[in-house]
């Protein structure tokens, strides 16, 4: 197991606010909320975090109340971002996650403080190669005597890094050592604890345009038992096309063939990770889960956040180009050819029988890649370290 080395780089003084406008789905929430955690845990400061939606934060942190207007989870103050709940003293950083804009009021009192701030916009992660070279530009602001950085997370050396919790790996590690963790997580699923002869346990989390009807058919009429794992509200249509009932929601169960689906509800993040590093292959989508999958150590296909005009693909590219670069030929074009498949709908040519003859290759590429992500300096480390130097 790598343990990554202890750093006390933070002034446990230091406040940080974390501002979080949810735009759709859970990765906004996702990302702050386990950035705002690591902060905490890791490097003792004082956060606050300022979420719009408590019902999309709710879903992956389900002790969350939705009618307080602050209240704290894990060290992290959590307040309402509404109208009439700004009149606060603004912290020494203040990051704004994925351009959320901050508000007005807020941005003018930054100035009255008679402090120095920091202004980070955190950026969506992404793997092209542009990104290290606009990462930490400063846009002083036009009227107000405040600058912006823009933080890009990444996968290059130069990039803000990608988040890892610095207890990731042993986690990890224990909980795959530990038949007792495995059997309860499963159970607490209402899922048998070990897996059938043969069974491949399978995630899917995915947009609503995923071709997976042509997966569920191959699954269905494959010559090995799959489980497949849903959460509630994801791929509902197609479960009720190739099953002919309604997908009705958690704990249902479908079968067909070789092929079963369980519905899950959805876990809060930690138990999430369970999941990923429990399947034997992991279905992802967004920013988050797509970290999480890799970090997991599982053979895995991304469904990417589909823009306007296509402006996902070449970042879709991007990625497979340095994912796939350490596997041999064959199975590289085997993982390309699926993942564009899975992103363009094009069921026709989504053929999960020859990704998974890949399945040995797979799968200790995916553990390499994982122990080469968790080397690196995560994201909370280089962002700490970037506001500090703003600071002085
Ligand atoms: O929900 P997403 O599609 O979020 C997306 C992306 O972030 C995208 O870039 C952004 O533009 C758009 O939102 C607005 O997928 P993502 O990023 O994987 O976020 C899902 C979060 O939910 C992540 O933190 C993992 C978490 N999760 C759980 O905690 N439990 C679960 O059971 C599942 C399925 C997910």
């Amino acid at each position: 197991m790598h343990l990554r080395q202890e750093t006390s780089i933070s002034d446990p003084s230091t406040s940080w606010d974390i501002f979080c406008a949810v735009i759709d789905n859970y990765g906004d929430i996702g990302v702050c909320w386990r950035l705002a955690r690591q902060l905490v845990a890791e490097h003792g400061l004082k956060v606050r975090l300022w979420s719009d939606n408590l019902s999309s934060f709710k879903k992956i942190c389900p002790e969350i109340d939705l009618d307080a207007s602050v209240q704290f989870s894990r060290g992290v103050e959590i307040r309402l971002w509404a109208e009439g709940n700004l009149a606060v003293m603004p912290a020494d950083i203040v990051v704004e996650a994925f351009a959320c804009e901050l508000p007005q009021a807020y941005v003018a009192a930054m100035t009255n403080t008679g402090r120095k701030h920091v202004w980070i916009n955190l950026e969506y992660l992404s793997s092209e190669s542009w990104v290290a070279s606009h990462h930490g530009h400063a846009s002083p602001h036009p009227r107000l005597p405040l600058t912006k950085y823009f933080f890009f997370p990444g996968f290059a050396q130069n990039t803000g890094g990608l988040i890892v919790e610095k207890d990731l790996a042993a986690r990890r590690a224990y909980f795959l050592a530990n038949s007792k963790e495995q059997r309860d997580f499963w159970e607490s699923l209402g899922l048998s604890s070990t897996a059938s002869k043969d069974e491949i346990r399978i995630s899917l989390f995915c947009y609503e345009k995923a071709p997976a009807l042509s997966l569920f058919s191959a699954w269905s009429e494959g010559s090995y038992p799959v489980l497949c794992m849903i959460p509630e509200g994801v791929a509902t249509r197609q479960v009720s096309d190739f099953f002919g009932r309604p997908c009705a929601g958690m704990g249902n169960l479908y079968k067909k063939g070789s092929l079963t689906v369980r519905v899950l509800p959805f876990l809060e993040q930690d138990s999430y990770d369970k999941l990923l590093w429990g399947c034997d292959f992991n279905f992802v989508r967004g920013e988050d889960s797509f970290v999480r999958a890799q970090l997991a150590g599982r053979p895995m296909v991304w469904q990417i956040y589909p823009q306007e005009g296509g402006a996902h693909w070449p970042k879709l590219e991007a990625f497979l180009d340095i994912y796939c670069s350490g596997l041999p030929l064959s199975s590289s074009s085997a993982v390309k050819v699926f993942t564009e498949a899975w992103n363009s709908g094009e069921a026709g040519v989504l053929n999960w029988e020859n990704l998974w003859s890949h399945r040995a290759v797979l799968e200790s590429h995916a553990i390499e890649w994982a122990n080469h992500l968790i080397k690196k300096e995560d994201l909370a480390t280089s962002l700490v370290l970037f506001c500090n130097n703003k600071l002085k």
